[in-house]
């Protein structure tokens, strides 16, 4: 046996089975590419689901996180660091908001956005204590927590986890007069994803946010925006909400917000909503420890100066163009914003997970998701020889 199936056979042994990876063990990253233990390279199609999107182990990001690990890692919020005014300075210019909670994973900037906007809906909107409701869409993904799964649609993910919190009321995605019908004088917030990304890269028709924008705030509903897949330049833009020409009051950052190398999140406001926490209300120990903010402000600063979210625009457009001019019988639908992409085959096709092991032989690694679609998303870092040579591959496995 070599390396890599020791190490699947031991994963398999002792670890959880809440994974079913591809058989592929990595052990080196560098912009566009991973390699595995047997040394064969791939295109990185992927990302780490959008947490990559500079690119694997950018050297300026592992520079800030190599300075400040041997400087100062963590202090708790019981004590100030000298990164934390820095990153906030620098995401309050780059997004405009006003006010701005640091946390780890997305799930956790999820589980903030929610405790604020019930306590604001209590405090300041003044909805009676305990009859708070959410606003969610169907196949929505918010992450894997409680609260979050007790308001998923996915069986695979709910089912068996209650008692399930309450307070959430569910709508078609895209779906603005049902969006309207579900607003009441208890609805406190909105929480929705730009594009949905498990859900197979679903962009809602034109027109659906700028409504949904317009009814939130003739309501006073607060709108959250999870932008922790689509932020930070994966459609092409920062923040997805840009091509929908509106602003949220909330938006959810995480993934790339680190360029991958920690885990770290924020809740960005801006409207009052972050205002209503007081002193030992909410927190994490690891929360906006001045490792994360190096790492995170370095990751930002690539982003923007490198001209990755210009790349993002212009390599998605050709990119989204060559996945559609391959003529095959098994494609259904081709879609995508940026370099969010996914192609959805035929259900006779017989799944997406056998091409996705076909592309893998081939040199390119992608993620199937709800059996038939076969999402795209490489760092934002890709040419376009590399898109090429990617479309390439991709036409040769699916025709
Ligand atoms: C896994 C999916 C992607 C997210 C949005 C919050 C979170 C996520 C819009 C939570 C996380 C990840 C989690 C990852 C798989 C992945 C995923 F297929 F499950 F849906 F990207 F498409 N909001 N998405 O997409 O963030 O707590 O994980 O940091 O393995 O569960 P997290």
């Amino acid at each position: 046996m070599n390396i890599s199936s020791n190490l699947i056979a031991t994963e398999q042994r002792l670890g959880a089975n809440n994974y079913k990876p591809l058989d592929v063990v990595l052990t080196r990253g560098e912009g566009v590419h991973v390699w595995d233990t047997d040394g064969k390279r791939y295109l990185d199609c992927l990302s780490a689901y959008s947490a990559v999107n500079q690119g694997h182990c950018h050297p300026k990001i592992l520079a800030a996180m190599v300075e400040q690990a041997g400087r100062l890692t963590l202090t708790s919020r019981a004590f100030r660091n000298d990164q934390l005014a820095y990153l906030y300075e620098e995401l309050a210019a780059l997004t405009g908001s006003h006010k701005i909670l640091p946390m780890n994973s997305g799930a956790e900037a999820v589980e903030t956005a929610i405790k604020a906007v019930r306590k604001w809906g209590y405090e300041v909107k003044g909805v009676p204590e305990g009859k708070a409701e959410i606003i969610v869409c169907a196949n929505n993904f918010h992450g894997r927590t409680l609260s979050i799964i007790s308001f998923s649609t996915d069986p695979d993910a709910r089912t068996g986890f209650g008692p399930y919190t309450p307070g959430f009321r569910i709508v078609p995605f895209g779906d603005a007069e049902a969006f309207a019908a579900a607003i009441n004088a208890n609805t406190v917030a909105a929480l929705i994803e730009p594009i949905q990304g498990e859900a197979g890269v679903i962009i809602p028709p034109a027109g659906y946010f700028t409504r949904v924008r317009e009814l939130c705030t003739a309501n006073n509903v607060t709108l959250i925006l999870d932008e922790i897949q689509t932020g930070l330049g994966r459609t092409g833009k920062l923040l997805a909400e840009e091509h929908e020409g509106i602003e949220a009051d909330v938006t959810l950052i995480g993934k790339a917000l680190s360029g991958g190398f920690y885990p770290v999140s924020a809740v960005l406001s801006n409207s009052e909503v972050l205002g209503v926490l007081k002193p030992g209300q909410h927190g994490s120990t690891f929360g906006g420890n001045p490792l994360a903010c190096a790492v995170a402000r370095a990751a930002l600063k690539v982003l923007t100066e490198e001209g990755m979210i210009e790349n993002a625009e212009t390599m998605g457009d050709y990119f989204l163009e060559g996945l559609r001019s391959i003529r095959s019988n098994i494609v259904k639908d081709v879609r995508g914003r940026g370099l969010m992409l996914a192609v959805e085959l035929e259900p006779e096709a017989g799944g997406a997970r056998q091409y996705c092991y076909a592309l893998k032989d081939r040199g390119l690694l992608a993620k199937d998701t709800h059996d038939h679609t076969i999402r795209f998303a490489p760092p934002l870092i890709i040419t376009k020889e590399q898109v090429d040579w990617a479309i390439s591959q991709i036409e040769k496995t699916i025709t």
